[in-house]
């Protein structure tokens, strides 16, 4: 079982590919020192991630393709030998100090507000759960987050995860990397959002030089997957609309929405497939895309063992888009939730409960179950495509290659934009502008409605796709972004590391 790796604070970030973070490190020490009066036990830091394809499938027990990124949080940590969990941010006027109490706060997470400290809570809360304590260290924290906040690059897996490695740590509780994604991937949804696992996962299990194809079902795993080295080389681009999308105020009609209208449309692609009464379709809870693919193929005593890996997900996946149509073609405009309850001989508030709604409301007329799932398995098609031409990739023909990534995240993005509605006009026309300033694909990544774009950009056109961006979208939207501002809006990155621990020797 895979551990998180530790490091020297004070030599070892030189050796961890950290060293232009050296300085960073010696600031937060000398912080910590100046607030509390002692130097910190150790360093804890998570990167924030950029998926690069598969997005909103997570939570359909679907695979993804993300990559750990550079910007991350840094988290340093001392045992205060007290009930008090002293909170505090190197950016304070944003994100005030705060002081609370363990184990009376942890367990009473608001998620009504949407306050920093929450995701601390979540992270020290899933380890108490996990680890079936009731009550555990206080602590002195002070938290550096690099990781731009509502920008789709998970500033709050990267929060969460550096909390729980914390936490585990000062409280001598040892997780494995699996364990660590699956707790923080749960601890998250304190909040409110009825997230799946996707950026939990990278920000632990993130590689240099490798992005991750993620699995949900049966188990998490996470294959680290080599981006290909075509002749004309390349680079993913990020760019931040700086539309912040606060997924806590827009969950019931975004994001919560949408983990309802899959998980129904689970249940009933599952009854129009006449498998809802084999045992995983009736017991497991919530049902997933994927758990039903998996069973309608097991009834058949199709167990996909014999053909390659990558076949046999494009056959099992067109051959669900093939049900998705029967099953709900004749409802293009949606169903409302009577219409829903109805199908599957159940009440609205049963149907309520089976998908698990209860603490993630989600509110709509109309319930788009045919979009909902032609995006998520169209999605994953792409995900395993991707997968297979990066795996393939760099052969003789690597400007195809590279044509064909590109494509896949521009049929990615129009899913998004038409088929799953999570993007938005700033986003859309980002895209286009980056399409005509060369890039070979454009799509918005994390969870949509505001937020980051990534491209996939030949590095010869790296500084000319950067200018035209600065000039066609931040300079008209934002004049006055300047400098590090605009540097940090629009930037190259590259998978990095996975979370770690920095420990003085
Ligand atoms: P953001 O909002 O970008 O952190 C969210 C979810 C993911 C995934 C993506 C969409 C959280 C913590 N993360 O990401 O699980 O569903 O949207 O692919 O809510
Ligand atoms: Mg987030």
């Amino acid at each position: 079982m895979a551990e998180v790796p530790s490091y020297d604070a004070l030599s070892d970030i030189y050796s961890s590919g950290l060293l232009k973070h050296a300085a960073r490190f010696q600031a937060l020490i000398e912080e910590f020192i100046a607030t509390y009066g002692a130097r910190p036990d150790f360093i804890v830091r998570a990167p924030g991630r950029v998926n690069i394809i598969g997005e909103h499938i997570d939570y359909c027990g679907l695979p993804v393709f993300p990559m750990a990124i550079a910007p991350d949080t840094l988290v340093a940590v001392r045992a205060n030998g007290t009930d008090r969990l002293r909170l505090a941010n190197v950016d304070g006027a944003k994100y005030p100090a705060r002081e609370l109490c363990c184990p009376r706060d942890v367990f009473a997470i608001d998620s009504t507000v949407h306050e920093w400290s929450n995701y601390f809570l979540c992270g020290y809360r899933g380890l108490l759960e996990h680890a079936g304590r009731n009550s555990g260290e206080g602590l002195d924290v002070l938290v550096d987050g690099m990781v731009p906040a509502g920008g789709g690059l998970s500033s709050s897996a990267a929060l969460v995860c550096a909390t729980l490695l914390a936490v585990q740590r000062a409280n001598g509780v040892e997780l494995s990397q699996t364990e660590l994604a699956t707790v923080a991937a749960a601890a998250e949804r304190y909040v409110g959002v009825n997230s799946g696992g996707m950026d939990q996962t990278a920000s632990i299990m993130g590689r240099t030089g490798s992005a991750l194809f993620i699995e949900f079902h049966p188990a998490l795993v996470a294959t680290p997957v080599a981006l290909p080295k075509t002749d004309t080389p390349f680079v993913f681009i990020v760019a931040n609309t700086l539309v912040v999308a606060d997924k806590h105020v827009t969950a019931p009609v975004c994001y919560n929405l949408r983990v309802v209208e899959t998980r129904v449309g689970a249940l009933l692609l599952a009854r129009h497939l006449g498998i809802a009464d084999r045992p995983a379709c009736r017991d497991v809870d919530p049902l997933t895309f994927k758990i039903v693919m998996d069973e309608y193929f097991a009834a058949q005593g199709d167990d996909g063992s014999a053909a390659g890996e990558v076949q046999t997900w494009i056959r099992r996946l067109e051959a669900m888009l093939g049900a998705v149509q029967l099953a709900f073609g004749a409802h293009p405009c949606g169903y409302t939730r009577e219409e829903m309850a109805a199908a599957l001989d159940t009440t609205p508030a049963a149907l309520s409960a089976r998908v698990h709604e209860g603490q993630f409301p989600a509110r709509a007329e109309r319930f788009k179950l045919l979009q909902r799932a032609q995006h998520a398995f169209s999605e994953a098609l792409r995900v395993v495509r991707f997968r297979q031409i990066c795996e393939d990739g760099g052969g003789s023909s690597s400007s195809s290659s590279l044509a064909a990534l590109g494509k896949l995240m521009d049929e990615s993005q129009a899913s998004c934009r038409d088929v799953f509605e999570c993007s938005c006009a700033e986003l859309d026309e980002l895209c286009a502008l980056a399409r005509r300033a060369g890039s070979l694909g454009s799509r918005l990544t994390g969870a949509g409605w505001g937020g980051c774009s990534v491209h996939l950009i030949p590095q010869d056109k790296v500084a000319g796709f950067i200018a035209a961006i600065k000039e066609g979208f931040y300079s008209v939207y934002f004049p006055e972004l300047a400098g590090s501002k605009l540097d940090e809006a629009i930037f190259v990155t590259a998978p990095g590391t996975g979370a770690a621990f920095y420990t003085f020797s």
